[in-house]
């Protein structure tokens, strides 16, 4: 618990989005199709249970031995009186928290930005889906349980945006329906079109890896306990997701991509975004962390040959490194900007972390 990777700092008070009266977060599950074992929460921490704070990051899978103690993203930025906002979490000491579970009502009227406790209750889920469940549907007609009750839509009467989690319109009436064809969204055909204004290929409506854990959480459900600053109005749709393959470094990597949107009346000026990493290289005790600027690469690796003592991976430990698929240094997050924040976790047996979403996405 004593090394951290840090990316940014503290802060306070709001603009025209009032904070809410939900129960914090408290679903989570494990994504488990390669040799990692991470355990996913829907509070925008990962990979450890707040209560019992026993950590899930398991690599090799069954081993017991977890790289990981806890993680989230942060973000902040300066409203339009220069009012420093955040959203962040650490280790919800005493019941500190910063996110809950859902997505955000505007308001068509007065452009107020909302959340119920109903809501977050009935958004404190994750939604798992696999390629071979959606492969079984479209080859045979058979659907999952995660198919037929797949959160595509939004309640656009109560103010929410139309689309949630992605999922293919096969009748192109803009309501998933597994009925009439719709699956969760992974692209089936590996061809992904380029958007025509980026020239990059268009990967954000899209589920990946071959397994995918979807799901939706917010800054303005409740009073900020953990930074205590007031709500941005920021909905954040997050996916997990890995890949099972022969290739180790694919194999003992996690990805984790975030569509960030300003659900708020305001533009939050210079934001800026991290991922804050509390590594536990087997026993935490002997670990050291380090940075390679070059590849926006933050990793852990142990200060001696020998990961001894308790939970230890022994003799010839490995590293575990943490990187930014994007570069987001400075934005500008308008009313209504979505941008988007990718990350990728690797273990490796040997210090040496490939930029492997370059390849992927
Ligand atoms: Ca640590
Ligand atoms: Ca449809
Ligand atoms: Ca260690
Ligand atoms: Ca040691």
């Amino acid at each position: 618990m004593k090394n951290t990777l840090p990316v940014l700092v503290m802060c306070f008070i709001s603009i025209g989005t009032f904070a809410q009266n939900c129960p914090h977060p408290s679903a989570s599950i494990d994504l488990d199709v390669n040799n990692v074992r991470a355990k996913i929460l829907n509070g925008g921490d990962l990979w450890w249970d707040p209560i019992s704070t026993i950590n899930t990051y398991e690599v090799p899978i069954g081993s017991s031995k977890n790289a990981i103690f806890c993680g989230s993203i942060w973000i902040g930025g300066y409203d339009a009186s220069n009012q420093l906002l955040m959203a962040a979490q650490t280790y919800r000491q005493g019941g500190k928290n910063d996110f809950w579970a859902g997505p955000i009502s505007v308001d068509t009227g007065s452009g107020a930005s909302s959340i119920t406790p109903a809501t977050c209750n009935f958004y404190d889920n994750l939604y798992p889906m696999t390629k071979a469940e959606v492969n079984t549907f479209v080859n045979f007609g058979i659907a999952s349980s995660g198919i037929i009750n797949w959160p595509g839509n939004g309640n656009v009467s109560a103010g929410q945006l139309p689309y949630l989690a992605p999922f293919f319109d096969a009748n192109n009436d803009g309501i998933y329906n597994h009925t009439s064809g719709d699956y969760p969204y992974f692209n089936l055909s590996g061809n992904y079109p380029v958007n025509q204004t980026t020239g990059l290929t268009e990967c954000n409506d899209y589920l990946f890896g071959d397994k995918s854990i979807w799901w939706v959480f917010n800054d303005i459900g409740n009073i900020k306990t953990e930074t205590n600053s007031g709500p941005i109005g920021l909905e954040i749709r997050a996916q997990a997701f890995a890949y099972s393959s022969t290739n180790p470094a694919i194999n003992n990597t996690t990805f984790y991509k975030y569509q960030i949107i300003n659900r708020s009346s305001g533009s939050l000026f210079q934001t800026h975004l991290g991922a804050w990493v509390d590594v536990d290289l087997g026993n935490f005790t002997d670990d050291y962390v380090g940075c390679d600027v070059g590849r926006d690469l933050g990793y852990v690796y142990n200060g001696d040959l020998d990961d001894n003592g308790t939970g230890g991976y022994g003799v010839n430990p490995p590293a575990c490194g943490l990187d930014f698929c994007k570069d987001h240094s400075r934005i500008q997050m308008m009313e209504s900007t979505i941008i988007t924040m990718d990350l990728l976790m690797s273990w490796v047996r040997i210090v040496l972390c490939h930029r492997l979403c370059i390849t992927i996405m």
